[in-house]
This record gives structure tokens, sequence and C-alpha cells, in this order.
């Protein structure tokens, strides 16, 4: 008989968020959100879609919950739409938005599956632009409003909470490149809006803490930094982007506050200091709140030394591996010894702190075929190869409580559309049918083995990779 490392209690679970799944944009109540302004745009999202339907979930969400009980899943996190709750960014809740969550965690936990609510998956009521969004600093009262509501109601019976999904790419797609809602391209916005997502994060503890027991954190979305060669130009470079990406973040969440050597980059970047942004109290007001870390991770950044330029604030580029290097669908570099390693660093660095995985996965394009299935073999292979990195570091002994995959079901992309597939389930768009892929029989295998069950699928094998797209964040 052989062991596994996986408690049995570990969290095996799927994620998803509300936007990328729920349509029904007008209905209950709800108020516009930035994405529906940013869709709206041409150009904005890829193959002009939007989001008006998308998985049709907010009308199928009992047949989501059949599909992840059928499997045998534990937990599901997926996201409240802000604006359902507060149409018009403040004031009073919308109680209809809050009945239908209500709904939700209640079949969840009827059906013995932990809901894990996450409270900001990027689609903010679109009133709260009117002071900039997370530029502004009013964002932080009025996301700890939304999460007060949303912990007054439904934090009796949640146990598990995130109050952000991924400060870094809202700071970056949304404030920086403009690559997502708002469409801001502003440095000094960039590095206001980060903060007063993370400032939102305590600001938002401290409201929901009389009304829930449950552990509440922010998912990060972590990627390890790695040296394109030996040289020491290349090591500063990996260094200086583990700060932009992942310190930045990490340090003012669980060490006390901002790294000094990023801060520096900052204020080089910007000409100035950041004082007029990061006002005294601000750390205290972030740190020693979290009770776990929630962490995205799809790989790594291959970092080489550069020149900054108009579109390079920092001295470092994105160059990727050289030779050969198993890839996504959509060229997306797979790494899962870096989750290992990323896991051993957090335990060293962070220690402990509890972890959870709250998305992994992979843009794999496969559809059924002339049996009605899907074969995404390849995703199964990604799962395998990540659940295997999972187990060595929960053998090293890192404090892993949970692993959510992204995502349950083929969703709305962001500005990608509905090209990229990311789900264990297929969407057929037009139908809203869901078909369980090869991959999600798999993984309730997985599951109900509490590891890896044998298999003769091989390593993790990828086809031609396409366009990689982290390489142009910089
Ligand atoms: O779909 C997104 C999700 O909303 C946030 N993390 C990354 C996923 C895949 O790009």
């Amino acid at each position: 008989m052989t062991t596994t490392p996986f408690p049995a209690d570990f969290l095996w679970g799927a994620a998803t968020s509300a936007y990328q799944i729920e349509g029904s944009l007008d209905v209950d109540g709800r108020g516009r959100s930035i994405w529906d302004s940013f869709a709206e745009q041409p150009g904005a999202i890829e193959g002009g879609g939007d989001a008006r339907i998308a998985c049709d979930s907010y009308r199928r969400w009992q047949e989501d919950i059949e599909i992840l009980a059928d499997l045998g899943l534990r937990a599901y996190r997926f996201s409240l739409a802000w604006s359902r709750i507060m149409p018009d960014g403040r004031g009073r809740p919308n109680e209809r938005g809050l009945d239908h969550y209500e709904r939700i965690v209640d079949a969840l936990r009827e059906k013995g599956i932990e809901p894990i609510v996450t409270l900001n998956h990027w689609d903010m009521p679109e009133a709260l632009m009117a002071h900039r969004g997370w530029a502004g600093r009013e964002s932080v009262g009025a996301f700890a409003e939304y999460a007060a509501a949303a912990s007054a109601r439904l934090g009796d019976r949640v146990d598990r909470w995130i109050t952000q999904n991924e400060p870094w790419i809202i700071q970056l797609l949304g404030y920086q490149l403009g690559l997502h809602a708002p469409g801001i391209r502003d440095l000094h916005a960039a590095v206001a809006a980060g903060h007063h997502v993370l400032l939102g994060h305590g600001a938002a503890v401290d409201a929901m803490r009389s009304t829930t027991k449950g552990r509440i954190g922010a998912a990060l979305n972590l990627l390890p930094c790695v040296p394109a060669s030996d040289s020491p130009e290349d090591a500063a470079a990996a260094h200086g982007s583990d700060g932009y990406v992942n310190r930045w973040f990490l340090d003012p969440l669980l060490a006390g506050g901002y790294p000094d050597d990023m801060q520096e980059h900052w204020e080089r970047a910007l000409g100035g200091s950041l004082d007029d942004i990061i006002r005294e109290g601000d750390e205290a007001a972030i740190g020693e709140r979290s009770d776990f870390l929630a962490l995205n991770f799809y790989t790594h950044r291959v970092m080489a030394a550069a020149e900054t330029g108009p579109d390079r604030p920092f001295p470092w580029q994105v160059v990727g591996s050289t030779g050969e290097v198993d890839r996504t669908d959509e060229g997306t570099e797979i790494v899962p010894n870096a989750l290992r390693d990323l896991l051993l660093r957090l335990h060293r660095d962070y220690p402990g702190v509890p972890l959870m995985i709250t998305e992994n996965g992979a843009i794999y394009g496969d559809s059924p075929t002339h049996d009605g299935r899907v074969h995404d073999v390849r995703r199964t292979r990604y799962l395998r190869a990540h659940v295997a990195a999972m187990a060595e570091a929960l053998a090293a002994g890192v404090p892993l409580v949970g692993y959510t995959h992204w995502s349950l079901l083929d969703n709305f992309e962001w500005a990608l559309g509905y090209r990229p597939r990311f789900g264990l389930v297929y969407v057929d768009f037009r139908s809203g049918e869901r078909i369980v892929k090869d991959s999600a029989l798999h993984y309730a295998q997985i599951v109900r083995s509490g590891g890896l069950p044998a298999s003769d699928l091989g390593p993790v094998t990828a086809e031609a990779p396409l366009v990689d797209s982290l390489g142009a964040f910089g």
C-alpha cells in the first residue's frame, strides 16, 4: 500500500469567478461593473465577445454544483459579483444579490462541499470609477463596506474567504498597461491601485471579523523569477522582477512592510517618493491580518537585464526559456518543479503561514470528439505533474491545505474572450451544455485516492507553442 502526503482533510476543489461564468448581467438589481464598460470598447475583447451570457451560471448554478458533487470535489472557490451586492458602489446592499449567493453557499454545504468565497475577482462597481477606481483611496472604504455586507449575510457558514484576487494583475493590466478594465495606462495610478487593493484587504479583514469566524486571506499570483544566464546582471534582473511581481505584495501582507529594493525601483520609475500613495500607518493596516496565503500558480518568468525606456520602467525584461520547454496551447511554459520550489520558499520566508493554491491550470483547446467526450490528455498530465509537485512540498513539511484547479468550467477569459479553454468541464457557449472532460474524471480519481493513482499517461508534453502571453508583461 502506498502512502500519500496529502492530509485526509486536504481541500481538493475547483475555482471560477463571477464575471467569467455568470452572465445575466441585468437581473436582480445588479449594478454595472467596470468590465461591462470595458467590454463595450471596440477591440477590447478578442473576438468581440462579452460576458452577457458566458457560462450562464447565474441560472445554471445548480447544475455546476451537481458536477462538483459528482466529481467528489471537496471545495468550490467562486466569487461574489461585487456589483450585484453593491450596485451603486456604496450605500445599502442589494438583498437579492446576497440571496443568490446564500442559496449557492447553502447548496454547497448540503453536498459537503466547502465554499471558498472570493470578494474581489476584478469586477468593481462602475460607480466607483467616479473616484478613479482602485487608483483612488475611496476604494478602500467602499470595499470594506461590501466585505462587511457579504460577511454579515454569509459569515456564519463560510469558513474560508479570499478578499482580493491577484493584486499585481489588477495593478498591471488594469492600471499600467490598460489591457483589462478599467483600461488605464498610468504608472502612478498603477502603484496607487496596487497599494489600495492591499489596504482594501486589511480594511475588509477588520470589517469582517465580528461577523465571521472563517479564515481570511488574499490570493496572489506568484511567478518565480529565474535569471536567463549566470551573469550577475541577469541575477539582479531576476531579483528585481521578484520584487515587482512577488515581494511587493507578499512582504506587506506577511512581513510587515514593502521591500526597500522595490520601493527604490518604483521611486526611480516615478521620479519621486511614494509618500503621496503610501501614508504613515498604511503598512500596519495591511499586515498581521491574514490567516493564510492563497496563491495562484501558472508559470515562471525567465529574466534578463535590460535598459529602461518609455515602455520599460524597470531594468529587466522577460526573455523566456531557450530550448525545449513544455508549453500550453497559449505558449505558457509548464514548470511544475517551480511550484514545488515556490512552496518551499514561501514556507522558508514566511514561516508558519498556511498556504492554499487557489488557481493552477492550463489552456488546451480540446473539444468533443465523435464519441461526445473531450479527451484532454495534456490537461490530465499537467494536473498530475502539479499534484506531484505539491506532494513533494507536503512531504518536505510545507503547510499546504488545499488546491482548487482553474477552472471548473471553460469560461470568459477576460480580454482573450472565449478562445482559451481552461476548464475541467467543456462548455458549449451556444447552448450552455456542459461536458465533463477526461481530465475532470482523472481528477476525481486523484481526489478519491487522496493523491496520485497509477497512470500510464507519461510525462507532461504539449504541442506547438503559440505566443507567450506573459512575455508581453515586461
Ligand atoms: O482566468 C484567470 C483568472 O480570472 C485569474 N487568474 C488567471 C486566470 C487564467 O488567466
